[in-house]
């Protein structure tokens, strides 16, 4: 009944080519299951790659992709120096192009990001308020991911503004298995910084690393103060003891939803705004705990506005 309200190019059916640098872990799951059930909902045939963090493999995959001649493209993560070039190919070659966390300023490019820098700001303003305004903190920060980037910017600001915190390590590790390397690397940051009271870990899989580490040497008075959440990561946050105190997050299946109207409106030649912003929502263990939320679903029912589906739509998009 939903597909005769398609655009006659939808109801005949469009490919759209997901070209993903990254696919393993909570937050890229569930981003995965949004964008395929939106594009279900539009008649979307989503030809998914994942260079499983290698960049050759990126560019080769967003190469296939263009080559392919697709309806549109959704590039999802990446180093710029990487892809940029090869989305200018793709935009001289009339694809309309769609990125999520890619730093990119082709003016033909719609830009999806989760308001990282303010998302920063505002979760490292949190940790700030939860030590007390002073003391040592780790930070778990990997550079040339955009929005690990952008989250820098913001907890640069917080820096500048408090002078008596103090950074006394940075470390991290993204791979196929982000929480347990990070985890090898916060040991030994945990034992050479006794005196450590919190880590800002702003990325799920660094958080649940960093929170393993404390676990294991006893030292979960040492807050963590993260970003992202999945139905695990409530889990974590809220079991008794946990020193993941709070979360600065979007609903990651809702961006993906985003991601792929975004692409739809693109590729139908709707009007769209370059630069799309899903904003984040900062979570509480307290709250988590105090609502009795133990799932993404839960949350989902006490926070309406993790669903922003009145972003980037048009009145033919049926709402999933
Ligand atoms: C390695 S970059 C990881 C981040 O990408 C997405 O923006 C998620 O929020 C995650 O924190």
């Amino acid at each position: 009944e939903q597909a005769a309200q398609l655009p006659e190019k939808f109801q005949a059916g469009v490919e759209v080519a997901l070209v993903r640098q990254l696919a393993s872990g909570d937050f890229f799951q569930q981003w995965l299951l949004g964008a395929e059930e939106q594009a279900k909902a539009l008649n979307i045939d989503l030809r998914i790659s994942d260079a499983r963090n290698n960049n050759d493999q990126h560019a080769t995959d967003l190469q296939r992709a263009i080559d392919s001649k697709p309806d549109a493209i959704i590039v999802d993560h990446g180093l710029a120096t990487t892809v940029n070039p090869l989305i200018d190919d793709a935009v001289k070659a009339g694809i309309p192009v769609v990125v999520f966390d890619v730093e990119n300023d082709n003016p033909e490019v719609v830009e999806i990001q989760q308001s990282d820098e303010e998302a920063g700001t505002r979760i490292g303003e949190e940790l700030v308020k939860g030590i007390g305004g002073e003391g040592e903190v780790g930070y778990v920060y990997v550079p040339g991911f955009a929005p690990l980037d952008r989250r820098n910017r913001g907890w640069d600001e917080v820096k500048k503004a408090n002078s008596a915190i103090k950074e006394v390590a940075q470390f991290g590790e993204v791979s196929d298995s982000t929480a347990n390397d990070t985890q090898e690397q916060a040991n030994a940051v945990i034992t050479a910084n006794p005196e450590l009271k919190a880590v800002l870990a702003p990325y799920d899989e660094f958080a649940k690393g960093v929170v393993n580490a404390l676990e294991a040497a006893n030292k979960t008075d040492v807050k963590v103060y993260g970003a992202d959440i999945s139905t695990p990561d409530i889990g974590v946050m809220t079991k008794e003891g946990s020193p993941w105190v709070a979360t600065i997050a979007t609903d990651p299946a809702n961006v993906g939803r985003v991601a792929v109207r975004a692409a739809a409106l693109k590729l139908n030649g709707d009007p769209i705004d370059t630069d799309v912003l899903v904003p984040p929502s900062l979570i509480t263990q307290d709250f988590l705990r105090e609502n009795s939320v133990k799932t993404l679903e839960d949350l989902r029912a006490k926070l309406p506005e993790l669903n922003t589906q009145d972003t980037a739509t048009a009145d033919w998009i049926p709402k999933s």
